[in-house]
């Protein structure tokens, strides 16, 4: 990030100002500039495009999603076209991906890379955002844009002595552009969330000794790495409007039809033999999602899949107090992990597995860390340790709404938006996938809810206004939000998805659990009552073009 004072930025004004060069803010970006003909520019503290891709390219980094959803459908002809080389796409190719679109579509020009934007302050007399980047530059947009990431603010907790430690601790979600080179190392792995299985089964027999500090164990499959399926290829390339809208209309948009049959509405055997082709087949949300309707909202169901997930460890890891320390005791109903050969990297020599719930990382030392008491030596220790997710990367940047309201006292017992877009008393601040947002895949409900308001602020711009939102209309959302999480068992079994991962944060819903088709089917329905619970207000000043 650039330390400098840039005379350059300062002062600059704006239609929109786009905060973050991701998956979301790229196609914000393109859909300011494009589709509404604003004088639009992008910000981000990276120096290149990617968002979350930029940042993690640790070891093994792919998307657990298939390609297929995970590409911008705006452009049809890169949807048809582009040439994704395997089923899940790897770090490398994802961000490949990004920047060919930006080339495509010249974006990179007008975003302001090396800048991260500190401070939003809305201007009630201009109606206006003021924004004050980290070294100080101000700039004022009539607009802002936040696709921030809902996996993005880094967490990495500091240990006792960490700076001690004679070796390198590298945090998975920072990795150096640099790829050390950890094949003569003793290398620790803190956290086995979704980075972290996939940076043990990246390093398993490729470091010296790979030590595993697990914590809580999590049901993981199989992914199914494998080249990109020509038959999806050849849909896509068919119809790729009807694969884009099929996608969409289902409910976690994961590229895969959802289950509506009750795990115990079948025969043992019936069941056994879906579990057993869905492991073959690989894929985290599949198993969950597409086994079975149930898994996330009935005990009863979820346990079947967690006993037959056991039977796999079991039959897998050869050791039998491994195998233990290995199955969680929670349910199945975190956001779900997949990872080729997980459990068999388990049986090798150069991997140990330490279980820290009991046996605590209590701190490093010169030479490596002190687990329950006894040193273990190490070169190299990888934080795997996750993210603030959802609420995080807003709440860094100190935002000031009307009426001096600050977003942080907003949110002190966690986030109200409405409908994941808009918050009320920050007018004119759209957020993509912002909470209670679906849970879903992300690149097509990114490029869903841009469009949504993209018309909403061409509606604005029709008659010079502000955007706001009727606080009883954002708390009936958080209501229903709150309502359908409260249905699931990703309520109760902690996880980043309700922020039990962060020591401090408040536990609460983040997420609108209805699933994508029927939040495209609220939304258009709000859409066709005159954007209900949106208001929009004249603003008192003229917008950029009026002015010249
Ligand atoms: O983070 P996590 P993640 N001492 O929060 C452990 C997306 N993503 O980065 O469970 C010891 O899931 C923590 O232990 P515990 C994806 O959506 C996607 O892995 O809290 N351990 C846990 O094991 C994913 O779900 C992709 O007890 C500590 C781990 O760190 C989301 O990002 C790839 C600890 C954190 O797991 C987050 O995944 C990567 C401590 N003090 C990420 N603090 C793909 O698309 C934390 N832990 C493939």
């Amino acid at each position: 990030m650039s330390t400098e004072h840039s005379a350059a930025l300062d002062g600059l004004q704006l239609d929109v100002a786009v905060i973050g060069a991701g998956v979301g803010g790229l196609y914000a970006l393109y859909a300011m500039k494009n589709k509404l003909g604003l004088n639009a520019q992008g910000f981000d503290e990276a120096d290149d495009v990617g968002g979350t891709w930029y940042w993690n390219r640790y070891p093994g980094c792919r998307v657990d999603t298939e390609s297929t959803v995970y590409t911008y459908s705006f452009d049809l002809d890169m949807f048809q076209n582009w040439q994704w080389s395997e089923r899940y796409a790897q770090q490398e190719e994802v961000q490949a991906y990004l920047s060919a679109v930006a080339d495509k579509h010249d974006l990179k020009s007008s975003i302001n890379f090396g800048t991260r934007i500190a401070k939003a302050d809305w201007l009630e007399e201009e109606g206006q955002w003021q924004l004050t980047t980290k070294t100080g530059e101000k700039i004022k947009a009539r607009y802002v844009i936040e696709s921030v990431g809902l996996l993005s603010s880094s967490y990495a907790p500091s240990f006792p002595d960490q700076d001690k430690f004679k070796g390198e601790v590298l945090v998975s979600s920072k990795w150096p552009k640099e790829n050390p080179d950890l094949s003569d190392k003793r290398v620790a792995v803190i956290g086995t969330g979704s980075t972290g299985i996939q940076v043990i089964t990246s390093l398993a027999g490729k470091v010296k000794h790979l030590h595993v500090l697990q914590r809580t164990p999590q049901w993981v499959v199989p992914l199914g790495i494998g080249p990109f399926p020509q038959d999806t290829r050849e849909r896509i390339k068919k119809d790729p409007k009807g694969y884009r809208d099929w996608a969409l209309d289902t409910a976690s948009v994961f590229g895969f039809q959802e289950s509506t049959t009750p795990a115990l509405s079948v025969s043992e055997e019936e069941r056994q033999a879906i579990y057993e082709a869905a492991w073959q087949k690989g894929n985290g949300f599949e198993f969950l999602l597409g086994t079975f309707s149930d898994l996330v909202v009935t005990p009863e169901a979820n346990k079947t899949a967690t006993d037959f997930i056991k039977s796999k460890i079991d039959a897998i890891v050869k050791d039998p107090d491994t195998a233990r320390k290995l199955t969680p005791t929670d349910y199945y109903a975190k956001r779900p992990l997949a990872a080729d050969n997980y459990y068999a990297v388990y049986n090798r020599d150069d991997v140990s597995l330490h279980d820290v719930k009991t046996n605590q990382i209590e701190r490093f030392t010169e030479n490596g860390l002190i687990i329950g008491g006894e040193e273990v030596e190490l070169d190299v220790v990888i934080m795997a340790t996750g993210f603030d997710a959802m609420t995080g990367n807003y709440l860094k940047i100190d935002t000031t709404g009307r009426d001096g309201v600050k977003l942080k006292d907003e949110w002190s017992d966690g986030p109200h938006t409405y409908a994941g877009l808009a918050v009320s008393g920050f007018p004119n601040l759209l957020m993509v996938f912002g909470p209670f947002s679906p849970f879903t895949s992300q690149p097509l409900v990114h490029e869903w809810q841009v469009d949504y308001f993209t018309d909403l602020i061409e509606k604005a711009e029709e008659v010079n206004g502000v955007i706001d939102v009727e606080k009883s209309a954002q708390e009936d959302w958080v209501g229903i939000c709150q309502e359908g999480m409260a249905g699931t068992l990703f309520e109760v079994t902690d996880s980043w998805i309700n922020g039990a991962n962060i020591p401090g944060k408040p536990r609460t819903s983040m997420w609108y659990m209805g699933g994508m088709s029927n939040y495209m089917v609220e939304m258009n329905k709000i859409r066709d009552e005159g954007y209900r619970g949106f208001e929009i207000s004249k603003s008192r000043v003229p917008c950029l073009e009026d002015q010249e």
